[in-house]
């Protein structure tokens, strides 16, 4: 890439003659972007020829499908909070990624795609051009926020700059930049856009002394977490201690206030707390599961604090809308709240109890939480758990306590089977520091099972259980139940895991009971120069619905 004057800190650098994709991946460069997870191809050939360029300071990290890179980039913006970047084709490629891209958009995830396009001139035609799909502009625009086409280099600086911080402002959110085959490659006259301020929150002091004044009085107040609440993680705890409010999270929030304290409750217990609740400070959460499923009468009163005006009114008109942050708007709520806080005894002894009484209920999916207690016992406090969509992990959604957040990572309501292991792939390569254990079924972790040879080439030391009941479990059991055990599509051929998982180069090992996953664990967390595969042989799990999809209790 062409060298660049150093130019006094605060003054806009000269422009430099560079090509659009020099352009683009020198300004994630000055963003703080040290990777980008790619698969390549003809129209983004130019791009990659920068990728070279620019491979002392950004890591290629190339995948084994288009939906392992966007996953590895989902997960690595889970894991780190942090934008992180893909490049695929256009056409199938982008279609590929397109599970991933809807799941960024699903968990607010910021994370950049790099799409191709056909030769400009072309754009819109219908010619038949390689890789070629109608609307694809349109297509991006139904998937995220903010999306744009780079047409010449002079403009891709600013392109990606504006990307990045409209994926960090408000609601933060995927975006992409489109650009075509010959404009990539196109130089021109480049002056290098540094980051784009992010407004700052503004508080409404007025509705935060309102939301004091309410939470104060309250009798039984009840915080409600989801993911927008992940980055106010302090600000949560110390309002719950204030209020003794108990906090429930689910999946995305789980961790905002440690699973170790007695307030930080899940779905079941927190059903019993909405149900008694008299004020609710709802958190980063669509409150979509209580509105939904445990109803909500017009006495109780909901003080809710989101990044996204649009999300307050539209199931339930909030008590007192608060917009932007949650960090800096809960802190501004612990600076006003002890001039109205009632005197308040303590309620950790009825939080242990209560919590004690849902442990002896959760007895019912014991086989589920002798395996999430196998994991825990061996993961370290910031060690990170992720997410597919099988057996366990409904269980480990109500049943698997977690620490801080953004160690239990979840793809939200897409659900979509098969993200678990390439995305757990992605927050283990961004946070080399600790281990990473992907929960999969036999079903989901066949969905990209091939990305083992991606995990092999980066040295990526993942460690990945799988599940095997031989089924899609889930649909299996819902044949039984709901249909008279009328099976279709349901049963699975699978491989045999441990010598597929060798013959990549992969550790592979069979744990046939908790205490050999404990056991299998230890080794795999102490195996950090590339990924271990875990087959755990199982057989049909108690079902954990009735702890997740609960009736309703008010309203
Ligand atoms: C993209 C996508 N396709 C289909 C589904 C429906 N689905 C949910 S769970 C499941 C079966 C999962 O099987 P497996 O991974 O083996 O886990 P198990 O239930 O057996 O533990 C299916 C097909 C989905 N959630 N997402
Ligand atoms: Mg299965």
């Amino acid at each position: 890439m062409p060298k660049q004057r150093k130019k006094p800190a605060g003054q806009a650098a000269a422009a430099t003659t560079m090509t659009a994709a020099e352009a683009v991946i020198a300004t994630l460069i000055g963003h703080g972007l040290d990777t980008i997870y790619a698969l390549p191809g003809v129209q983004n050939d130019f791009l990659f020829e920068a990728l070279f360029g620019a491979s002392d300071r950004l890591r290629t990290v190339h995948t084994r499908h288009e939906q392992g890179a966007a996953y590895m980039a989902l997960g690595a913006a889970m894991a780190t909070g942090k934008p992180q970047a893909f490049a695929v084709v256009p056409g199938p490629g982008l279609l590929n990624a397109g599970a991933a891209l809807l799941t960024a958009f699903a968990t607010n995830a910021p994370v950049l795609g790099l799409i191709g396009q056909i030769p400009d001139a072309d754009i819109g035609r219908n010619l038949g051009h390689l890789h070629e799909i109608r609307d694809q502009a349109g297509i991006i625009k139904r998937l995220v926020d903010h999306s744009a086409l780079i047409r010449k280099p002079e403009q891709a600086s600013r392109a990606t700059a504006l990307a990045m911080r409209a994926m960090q402002t408000g609601r933060p959110g995927p975006a992409v930049l489109e650009c075509a085959i010959d404009v990539w490659g196109k130089s021109g006259p480049v002056t290098l856009q540094a980051p784009l301020p992010i407004p700052a929150t503004k508080i409404d002091h007025g509705a935060i002394r309102k939301a004091a004044k309410l939470l104060g009085a309250a009798k039984r107040p009840l915080i409600i977490c989801g993911g927008g609440a992940q980055g106010s993680a302090a600000e949560v705890t110390a309002l719950s201690a204030m209020l003794q409010a108990p906090v429930l999270g689910f999946r995305r929030s789980r961790g905002v206030l440690d699973g170790r304290n007695p307030f930080s409750v899940t779905l079941p217990l927190g059903r019993d707390l909405w149900a008694e609740a008299d004020v609710v400070l709802a958190v980063g959460t669509r409150l979509l599961i209580q509105f939904r499923q445990w109803g909500v009468n017009p006495k109780m009163m909901i003080v809710r604090v989101d990044a996204d005006a649009k999300e307050h009114n539209r199931l339930h008109k909030p008590t007192v809308a608060l917009t932007g942050d949650a960090a800096p708007i809960l802190a501004s709520l612990l600076a006003e709240l002890p001039k109205h806080n009632a005197k308040r005894a303590s309620r950790e002894g009825e939080m242990e109890e209560r919590q004690a009484a849902w442990r002896k209920r959760f007895e019912k999916i014991a086989p589920q939480i002798a395996f999430l207690d196998a994991i825990r016992a061996e993961l370290p406090e910031d060690g990170i758990l992720v997410e597919d969509i099988t057996q366990i992990v409904f269980a480990a959604r109500v049943a698997y306590p977690v620490y801080k957040p953004r160690t239990y990572l979840s793809p939200g309501f897409q659900d979509p089977l098969g993200l678990g292991f390439a995305t757990a792939l992605g927050a283990q390569h961004a946070r080399p520091d600790v281990p990473v254990v992907a929960i999969c079924g036999d079903g989901g972790f066949m969905f990209t099972a091939t990305e083992l040879a991606t995990a092999i080439r980066h040295r990526i030391p993942l460690t990945t259980i799988v599940f095997n009941d031989g089924a899609y479990g889930n649909v299996r059991r819902i044949q039984q139940e709901r249909f008279g055990n009328r099976l279709i599509a349901s049963d699975l051929a699978n491989p045999d895991f441990v010598a597929f998982g060798k013959s990549f180069g992969a550790e592979a090992v069979r744990a046939h009971s908790p205490d050999e996953l404990r056991t299998a664990l230890r080794c795999a967390f102490a195996h950090r120069d590339g990924p271990t595969l875990i087959e755990v042989p199982v057989g049909a799990f108690p079902s954990p619905w009735e702890f997740i999809h609960m009736p309703k209790v008010r309203g």
